[in-house]
């Protein structure tokens, strides 16, 4: 499986993360974003939308980090990570919706303005962030993993933006269930690292 890819990407990173937690092969193909290759013809054929990562499985190429996820874990044997039956899996889509909104919408796009210099507006993302954050941090008070009391793809999902939060100067440190469980993520068998996040 090909992996389109981009190293400083916290979205390209989830996926990267729970291939190495899972011992999943991919080859990764990258793609230079400053250099517009998402522009060409030839990726927007396999994502029109122009953005990375996307996955290419011999006839099927899929975009979306969270779809990825989904894709990737339910082909493994160990269905830990993403269960077959519909409660276990909407309590992990609960949380792939807060990672492709919430998190997008607060460090994510801290992180973009304030690294990458991109042209949003910082008052919403603190203000998405401020109030994520604390409802982030009640909820691992209670539970160790975000779902299902053991890692799964919520914790892939949601890991990358937060781990890099500092980036785009958002401080986690007042969240101690939050910070804990970045440090747990960081613990696991097999956890890889990426630009801007230590191992
Ligand atoms: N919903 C998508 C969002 C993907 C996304 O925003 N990718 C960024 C890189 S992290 C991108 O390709 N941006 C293109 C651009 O900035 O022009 C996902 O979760 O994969």
């Amino acid at each position: 499986m090909k992996l389109y890819d981009l190293d400083l990407s916290g979205n390209c990173y989830k996926v990267r993360l729970f291939a190495a937690l899972t011992g999943t092969e991919l080859e990764l193909i990258p793609v230079d974003l400053a250099a517009g290759e998402h522009y060409t013809p030839t990726f927007a054929a396999l994502n029109p939308f122009q953005e990375v990562p996307v996955l290419v499985d011999g006839k099927t190429a899929l975009r979306d980090s969270q779809a990825v996820l989904v894709y990737l874990a339910g082909q493994l044997q160990d269905r830990a990570w993403w269960p077959e039956d519909p409660t276990s899996q909407a309590e992990i889509v609960q949380w792939l919706c807060i990672a492709s909104s919430e998190i997008r919408d607060g460090p994510n796009a801290a992180r973009l303005i304030r690294k990458f210099g991109y042209d949003l507006a910082i008052e919403r993302a603190l203000l998405v962030t401020q109030r994520l954050l604390p409802l982030l941090d009640r909820h691992l008070t209670s539970f160790e993993w975000f779902a299902l009391g053991r890692p799964t793809i919520a914790d892939c999902a949601l890991f990358p933006y937060l781990a890099l939060a500092h980036e785009g100067g958002i401080d986690v440190t007042p969240f101690p269930a939050l910070t804990g469980w970045l440090d747990r993520v960081r613990a696991l068998p097999k956890f890889t690292p990426m630009p801007g996040i230590r191992g």
